[in-house]
């Protein structure tokens, strides 16, 4: 099969807009405080990359790190430095979030849309 120079001009322009759309992803940032997570509860939707920033902004709790056991994510969180943390929802359904001593709970809740 030969492609001709114009069938080419499209491919590369399809390639183009497929590399060029920004990657869909949701955000949300949390603050670490003495009441402890601000806001505890993330709504998610399922199966697009999530960005959480923490932003521990006391040390009057032992929020020093956060644990999201279903993500094997355990993050160190220093005082008063943005630490971002990424994962993909891949189920459906509502998974907690701690301290490393599990005495600060959050939530997060996944659905599909
Ligand atoms: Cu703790």
């Amino acid at each position: 099969m030969k492609l001709s120079s114009s069938s080419l001009a499209s491919l590369a322009v399809l390639l183009l807009v497929i590399q060029g759309s920004p990657q869909q992803v949701q955000e949300a940032t949390v603050r670490v405080t003495e009441k402890g997570y601000e806001p505890a509860e993330l709504k998610l939707r399922l199966g697009v990359p999530a960005r959480l920033t923490f932003v521990r902004e006391t040390d009057a709790t032992c929020g020093t790190e956060v644990v999201f056991p279903e993500y094997d994510i355990n993050q160190v969180l220093p005082l008063k430095e943005r630490v971002i943390v990424e994962f993909t929802p891949q189920k459906s359904g509502e998974f907690g979030f701690t301290c490393g001593m599990k005495m600060l709970k959050g939530k997060l809740v996944v659905a599909e849309n």
